[in-house]
């Protein structure tokens, strides 16, 4: 199976634009049961993220310029989008952005303990990491409507100094992206009602407490050890198009 990272990369057409494209998901369908239901898996890459990816795709087509920038990119220079098509982009080049991240953000259970420099700057941050844990919850719970919950390194790190919150927990609505309030994302979930409905019905602070047994805390890790980059994004974030 290909890697996320090389999944998510873009094809270039003849013409040397760029075509965003549906990465597969770095598991099976199954892999997340029973905290995440195939048949959820299965509608949620295949068909909401597919269509966010086709969306863009429809929405940039008159736009050779814009079809050589990443989705991520896009989400970070709204201004450069024309207005008429601005809002559309925005949602779509968020859809297709967060949910690569979210597939990163999830593993098979048993994966890898929280360990080394981000279990300490979580203990620093937040006491405990079920202390992180409670709060991600109460916040993915409490956020009203469609939206996204993340543990972030927060922009100012870098001014803050040592003693400053470098972690924080942000929601966003529809599909922002932190990385618009140049907060650095370590770790999503989805709490639009399509990621969990079909099992968990109303119940978002069940599925939010279930979906512990299938966070990714290696790739949070790998993506905190990185997070130090001044540009605010590693390259898995910087979709490909740029070499177009
Ligand atoms: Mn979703």
């Amino acid at each position: 199976m290909k890697t996320m990272a090389a999944a998510i990369q873009s094809e270039s057409t003849s013409s040397g634009v760029a075509l965003h494209v549906l990465p597969a998901l770095p598991y099976g369908y199954a892999a997340l049961e029973p905290c995440i239901d195939a048949r959820t898996m299965t509608l949620h890459h295949d068909e909401h993220h597919a269509g966010y990816v086709d969306k863009l795709n429809e929405l940039l087509a008159p736009y050779p310029v814009l079809r050589k920038r990443t989705a991520h990119w896009l989400l970070v220079n709204p201004r450069s989008i024309p207005q008429s098509i601005r809002t559309p982009v925005l949602n779509n080049a968020g859809g297709h952005v967060n949910h690569c991240l979210l597939w990163q953000s999830m593993s098979v259970p048993g994966g890898a303990a929280l360990s080394g420099s981000l279990l300490g700057a979580v203990n620093d941050q937040f006491g405990s990491l079920d202390q992180l844990k409670t709060r991600f919850e109460a916040a993915g719970a409490d956020h009203f409507s469609s939206g996204w919950v993340w543990l972030v390194v927060e922009k100012d790190k870098q001014t803050n100094g040592p003693d400053r919150p470098v972690l924080g927990i942000v929601t966003t609505s529809g599909h922002d992206n932190p990385l618009q309030q140049g907060h650095y994302p370590l770790l999503v979930n989805d709490v639009w009602e399509h990621a969990y409905y079909l099992k968990h019905e109303n119940r978002r602070p069940e599925y939010l407490k279930n979906w512990w047994s299938v966070a990714n805390w290696s790739n949070a890790m790998d993506r905190f050890s990185r997070s130090d980059n001044p540009a605010g994004a590693p390259s898995e974030d910087n979709f490909p198009e740029d070499q177009s």
